[in-house]
């Protein structure tokens, strides 16, 4: 139920940003009001699975699958800047 009005007002949005595009067919382009989706399937990282520290926002993976964390994300910008290499758990000094 709830991703059908979402669906719907992205398409309403979609049809927008097109119409006044087409209207200024000679004229000069608008530059885009919003960002497209960048981030390729194939580079991106799976979310987080692990809350290391308990505020509740996932900020590592277990990559091994042995049930411990082995990949932080340490500044919450979702992608991997920390990992565990020599497997003690922590992660290794840069
Ligand atoms: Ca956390
Ligand atoms: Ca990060
Ligand atoms: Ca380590």
């Amino acid at each position: 139920m709830k991703t059908m009005p979402l669906f719907g007002a992205l398409l309403g949005s979609a049809a927008l940003a097109a119409t006044p595009a087409l209207a200024q067919d000679t004229g000069t382009e608008p530059p885009p009001t919003e960002a497209p989706e960048t981030a390729p399937p194939e580079n991106s990282r799976p979310p987080a699975t692990i809350d290391t520290d308990g505020d509740g926002v996932m900020d590592a993976w277990d990559q091994r699958g042995d049930g411990r964390p082995d990949t932080w994300d340490t500044d919450g910008d979702g992608a991997p800047d920390a990992f565990d290499q020599d497997g003690d758990g922590e992660p290794d000094p840069q």
